[in-house]
């Protein structure tokens, strides 16, 4: 299984769901933008994805996902026995879906404008910024009532919510008004599994040259 990915993007999520899970995929380190290619080979990357993005996964007989939250549950209902996901036909399950489509539409897409698209230019990014406001706020009236996504334990959906919630850091957001939130940032990031992600991200970075831009 093979994995492409962009550091500091998107694609950690399902990075971390395969340290969860314990699989050892490969890692293909992309380097996004308008023309964007594989970093080992230099490969054209729209051969495998057409609109260029991370996450894309390629499985061991040449089947290819490419949007993230299918990727995130493909790899949980493959492992049903780890508890990532509800199973599929139950109403928890349409519950994560309704998380996984909230943070895919209204916070991934929101954060999107200023931080990997700079051409948008500064009004798109500052509209982003205040609608996300509301939305961090909701997340955080969630978080204080519960230590996950789906309350008491962690699924994919808190793998998403991490990687994409923790650009607020990134871009040096005032999280004081989020005090669930932030501290829930500061409670996903120490497990192993986040820390194992991280780490080999850096490494194979090392490995290979840092890309120009992600
Ligand atoms: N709909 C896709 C969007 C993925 C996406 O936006 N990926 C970003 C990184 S977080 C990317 O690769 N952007 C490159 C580009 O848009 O050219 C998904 O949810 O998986």
């Amino acid at each position: 299984m093979k994995l492409y990915y962009t550091p500091h993007t998107c694609s950690f999520a399902p990075h971390i769901v395969l340290r969860e899970l314990g699989i050892d995929a490969e890692l293909r380190r992309v380097r996004i933008g308008p023309d964007p290619v594989v970093a080992a080979d230099g490969r054209d990357f729209r051969e495998l994805s057409p609109l260029g993005y991370v996450p894309l996964l390629e499985l061991d007989d040449g089947r290819i996902l490419h949007e993230g939250v299918a990727i995130l549950q493909y790899l949980a209902d493959q492992h049903p026995d780890s508890d990532l996901a509800p199973a599929p036909g139950s109403f928890e399950r349409i519950e994560l879906q309704q998380w996984l489509t909230f943070i895919s539409s209204e916070l991934h897409k929101l954060f999107s404008p200023w931080l990997f698209h700079p051409e948008y230019g500064d009004a798109p990014g500052a509209v982003a910024r205040e609608r996300l406001q509301p939305r961090l706020a909701y997340i955080d009236r969630h978080l204080a009532q519960n230590a996950y996504v789906l309350g008491k334990t962690f699924s994919i959906a808190d793998a998403y919510l991490y990687t994409i919630a923790g650009w607020a850091r990134a871009l040096k957001m005032d999280l004081h008004p989020y005090p669930a939130l932030d501290a829930y940032l500061d409670r996903i990031g120490q497990r192993d599994t986040v820390r194992d992600a991280l780490r080999r991200e850096r490494e194979d970075a090392r490995v290979k040259p840092e890309p120009a831009s992600a």
